[in-house]
């Protein structure tokens, strides 16, 4: 039988920072249990990934970091790739995107598509940065949002509200690198003028690929349904791939324009010194390679309609086979942060559990976020670990080593005058390797993974019925039962190795059958008899205990805390101002009259407040904070010479003062015993 080759893809995670439990249970989980099951039935595969090294969530860092991007991305890559190596993630490379090849991988495909005018140019308007001479990013410009006047917006979105916005929205636009008001400049880039694919990828995906995940095609649909628009591939940046065509001077190529093309590149960098593979075979349509690619639920549309238009404009290149992009891997119940420091980074996990990395593939496979988001808790993670891994499948191999060495001295026994519990057993255990191929050829794990167990539950119950240990004088019967057991524990080997790999490995060892490949599960028998096994197994899976868990959620509390305070003491004082700038601040005690929610904002309260001077409304962003009918009667301190603004069409003619906690909780400034209404705050 001709093999079916394989490209398999793993997202590229921005070297910014480490890995955290999110990235390993949406992509390279899924992706090395796909893989390693195409190994063991022998197909031809390559498994690629790598960093992501450009864009400017690594120049941001570089620069609170105050290093270079390029030290930024090398001291990120050697972190993610040494814990991926240690999890257990068998990808054939790990490279990065300022590779040479690289580079020139994706500057050739570049000038290639813009010689065949594949791309439009445009000229619009950015902001630019006078002082440093440079356009900004959207990330680099803050300013006023124009839904919750929170003050640090960004220009791409408010973190308070969660607006998306375009970076002209921003009230009061600030740069990023000079504080200075920035200006709007002209400037051209390269579109891909997506609008012209329109067409065709509405027919590959709506009609031809029905049978991607649920929320992939949705997404698809929704995208494809909303209509296409030009893109642009490339930007004001001097970190990245430069334009390499006339006019490109001082421009990089869009990150993810560049990014994906490392699939490609990467492949090249394997397979160069290669005598039997060329690159060409699993990328170009000739080598009928099916491509997947492995991803989490917010790069959906780069690799479903982007990538492939990009693809088919190379030329004679394949377009993805599956794009079985996983949902979000929350942690206790709230969103992994990286800059809140609410992650369990996998490198941290790897040096506190060095033997756990079963464990944690098990734990994050059987709790796979794979069609809706999904949680990990310390709590979750010890129960699997005791109740399911030590309990079912560790305790069933166990039991079936420790009988046999027991009675046999090791030796695997022979099946001899099998009664119709051993045959249905033996029948029911051959079905295993259907129904777990069938499920993982679906991009259904958890349920793959949960077919593994219930073989190991089979064991289990086949042991607890035929209580070997019960029997006297009858070695024959015995041995017969021993062997099923046995045999139980061979296939589980052979199924089991690609979600439990080390695991995997320890069984077929100490049973003798290394090297089994996955149709060998299907046959009955894969021991033979007279086979010394190994003399003392050890436990396959130890307890934990629970201040281990206590340990853990205590490190994580702690590291929030950390993160808070850290952002509590970091507010740089802001410039010395005169007494006399001062005073002109006409801040007065007042007292809250009436109060009511602002109808269709979920932020803002209008106050009526007696100011001792008059009756004034004021608008005040507090309503996450109070209840209207709790804060009637209460002083509070009101600048009352604010220019008036209007929000939401009502006029505001004051501020409230408020004190914030590092939480974001708000707090009113109120005087500690009552004062006349106008008394004045200095
Ligand atoms: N670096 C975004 C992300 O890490 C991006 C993926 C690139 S895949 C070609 O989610
Ligand atoms: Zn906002």
């Amino acid at each position: 039988m001709t093999k079916q080759r394989y490209t398999i893809t793993t997202a590229l995670p921005y070297a910014n920072g480490p890995l955290h439990l999110g990235h390993v249970a949406g992509v390279y989980i899924p992706a090395d249990i796909y893989v390693r099951y195409l190994r063991a039935k022998n197909e031809d595969v390559i498994f690629i990934g790598g960093t992501d090294e450009h864009g400017v969530p690594i120049t941001i860092k570089a620069k609170n970091e105050g290093v270079t991007p390029q030290q930024v991305v090398d001291k990120y890559h050697n972190i993610i790739d040494d814990s991926l190596k240690q999890l257990g993630i068998t990808l054939d490379i790990f490279s990065k995107t300022t590779s040479k090849t690289h580079y020139k991988t994706a500057s050739d495909l570049f000038k290639k598509l813009e010689g065949e005018g594949a791309f439009t140019e445009e000229v619009t308007e950015q902001y630019y940065d006078e002082e440093n001479k440079q356009f900004l990013a959207d990330r680099y410009i803050t300013g006023t949002c124009p839904h919750c006047a929170n003050e640090k917006a960004y220009g791409d979105q408010c973190e308070k509200c969660g607006t998306t916005l375009n970076a002209t929205d921003l009230i009061n636009p600030r740069s990023a690198l000079s504080g200075n008001k920035p200006v709007l400049k002209q400037t051209k880039h390269w579109f891909l003028p997506l609008d012209h694919h329109e067409e065709w990828l509405k027919t590959w995906i709506l009609e031809g690929h029905q049978d991607w995940k649920s929320n992939v095609y949705g997404q698809c649909k929704s995208w494809l349904e909303a209509g296409l628009h030009p893109r642009a591939i490339t930007r004001d940046l001097d970190w990245g791939i430069p334009v390499p065509v006339a006019g490109g001077e001082g421009k990089v190529l869009y990150v993810w324009f560049d990014a994906p093309i490392g699939y490609i590149s990467f492949t090249q960098e394997l397979l160069a010194n290669d005598k039997n593979r060329k690159w060409e075979d699993y990328w170009k349509k000739d080598g009928k390679s099916k491509l997947i690619h492995f991803i989490g639920k917010d790069n959906i549309v780069f690799h479903c309609i982007i990538f492939p238009s990009m693809l088919k404009l190379f030329g004679d290149y394949i377009l993805p086979d599956n794009v079985p992009a996983n949902e979000f891997l929350n942690l206790e119940g709230d969103k992994f942060s990286t800059s809140g420091n609410w992650a369990v980074w996998l490198h941290e996990f790897l040096a506190d559990f060095p033997d756990k990395t079963d464990v944690l593939r098990y734990t994050l496979c059987s709790n796979m976020p794979e069609t809706k988001d999904a949680d990990f808790t310390w709590k979750d993670f010890q129960a699997k670990n005791n109740n399911e891994l030590a309990d079912n499948l560790g305790n069933f191999v166990n039991r079936a080593f420790v009988l046999t060495h027991k009675f046999f001295n090791g030796f695997v026994p022979a099946l001899a005058n099998l009664k119709e519990i051993d045959e249905n057993t033996l029948e029911q255990a051959k079905e295993f390797n259907g129904t777990i191929s069938e499920s993982l050829n679906k991009y259904r794990f958890r349920e793959a993974l949960s077919e593994l167990m219930k073989l190991s539950s089979l064991g289990n119950k086949y042991l607890a019925d035929t209580e070997p240990w019960k029997i006297k004088d009858n070695p024959e019967r015995v041995g017969t039962i021993l062997r099923v057991a046995l045999e139980i524990a061979a296939k589980i080997s052979v199924l089991g190795s690609p979600f439990l790999p080390e695991t995997s490995q320890k069984i077929s060892s100490w049973l003798g059958i290394s090297n089994k490949e996955w149709s060998d599960a299907e046959r009955n028998l894969l021991l033979t008899n007279g086979f010394v096994i190994a003399t003392t197994p050890q436990l396959l899976f130890s307890k934990i205990e629970d201040d281990v868990i206590a340990a853990q959620l205590e490190k994580l509390k702690a590291s929030k805390l950390a993160v808070q305070q850290a952002k509590v003491s970091a507010a740089p004082q802001k410039e010395n101002v005169s007494f006399e700038d001062f005073s002109k601040m006409d801040i007065r005690v007042g007292t809250i009259i009436e109060a009511e929610k602002v109808p269709k904002t979920a932020k803002l309260l209008k106050l009526k407040i007696d100011t001792g001077i008059d009756q004034r409304t004021v608008v005040s962003g507090i309503a996450e904070h109070y209840n209207p009918e709790d804060i009637i009667g209460k002083q509070v301190s009101i600048l009352v010479n604010l220019a008036p603004r209007n929000i939401k069409g009502i006029e505001s003619q004051g501020m409230i003062l408020m004190a914030e906690n590092s939480k974001g909780e708000l707090a009113f400034v109120s005087p500690e015993k009552v004062i006349d209404n106008g008394g004045g705050v200095r």
